[in-house]
């Protein structure tokens, strides 16, 4: 795929959607003064400042597609973040990854303690669902529902939590890339397709249009771990804000593992043309999404 860089304006879009997440993850993670202090603060500490909001972009691109409110879509946007960020506090923990390094911050569990990383991961959990079942939030609440259903689906074991205990089980041993891409579309991709799904569902799609946004974003969760995958093998632990290197270090079956670095790139161009073409009957409305996927298959970090 050619990258023609971005159409003016884009940059300076993401720039702005990334705020207004920071913002209203800002307004609605409990103060640090409220008690329990320590589990507050340790919330806001790995939720804000950080990150590059993919979740959150990917929801406010389709929001504005579906014509969603902006209220709206910050919640949505938190409740996104608020899941990812749960996971990494996991993930990152003695137990299952052991990193000592998030964002380019010490890691949930060495500045506080595993039991606060674990409750962090468990408050910031049910965050996103508080958020999201907010009463009204949607102007139709069957699909305010349905977005709570998409959203729990996705997080659970028969999503990214499930996607997470293959990726632990496969740790040493080959996976054929049907293997990996079934683990890949879980762990990763379930709550990126989410993403979409929400933005969508937060204003007002056909189910044509939801149905071409859902083949979209499943090639986008997918480009999203080869890219991961990629930057994983030949980036370095400063530009990634998290420790370099660590999929070859503990066996990690990924792509480059399975394909070599030169496929691995010629897959994430194939994916992110085959996600734009997805979106071919949308017109300009789609814009952003389109953007969004030229930014995630160059991104370099
Ligand atoms: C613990 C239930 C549970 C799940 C963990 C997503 C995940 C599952 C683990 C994260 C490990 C990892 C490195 C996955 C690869 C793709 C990924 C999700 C990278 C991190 O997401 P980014 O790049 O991070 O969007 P930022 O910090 O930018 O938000």
């Amino acid at each position: 795929m050619n990258h023609p860089g971005f159409k003016p304006g884009f940059k300076d879009w993401m720039a702005q959607q990334q705020n207004h997440a920071e913002a209203a993850l800002e307004k609605a993670l409990p103060v640090s003064t409220v008690v329990p202090e320590i589990l507050h603060e340790a919330m806001r500490y790995t939720a804000l400042g950080g990150g590059k909001r993919v979740r959150p972009l990917l929801a406010y691109a389709a929001g504005e597609l579906s014509g969603a409110k902006a209220d709206t879509l910050n919640a949505v946007a938190c409740a996104l973040e608020c899941i990812h960020v749960y996971s990494l506090v996991h993930d990152d923990m003695p137990c299952m990854d052991d990193d000592n390094l998030r964002r380019g911050k010490p890691t949930v569990h060495v500045k506080y303690d595993e039991a606060t990383a674990l409750l962090v991961g468990d408050a910031l959990q049910t965050q996103a669902f508080d958020l999201l079942s907010t009463p009204a939030l949607f102007a139709d609440p069957a699909r305010q529902l349905r977005a709570v259903h998409v959203l729990a689906r996705a997080s659970g074991s028969r999503g990214m939590a499930g996607g997470q205990a293959i990726d632990l089980a496969s740790v040493g041993h080959q996976l054929t890339r049907e293997e990996l891409e079934h683990m890949h579309l879980h762990k990763t991709g379930a709550l990126i397709r989410a993403a979409v799904l929400l933005g969508a569902l937060a204003g007002d799609v056909d189910e044509p249009t939801l149905e071409a946004l859902d083949r979209y974003a499943k090639q986008i969760g997918l480009l999203f771990q080869v890219v991961d995958d990629v930057l994983d093998a030949v980036a370095d632990t400063a530009t990634l804000g998290k420790t370099a290197g660590k999929d070859a270090a503990n066996h990690k079956p990924t792509y480059v593992s399975i394909l070599g670095l030169a496929e691995s790139k010629a897959l994430a161009n194939e994916m992110a043309q085959t996600a734009i073409d997805a979106l071919a009957n949308l017109g300009e409305k789609a814009e952003r999404l389109r953007e969004l996927a030229h930014y995630i298959v160059s991104r370099q970090f």
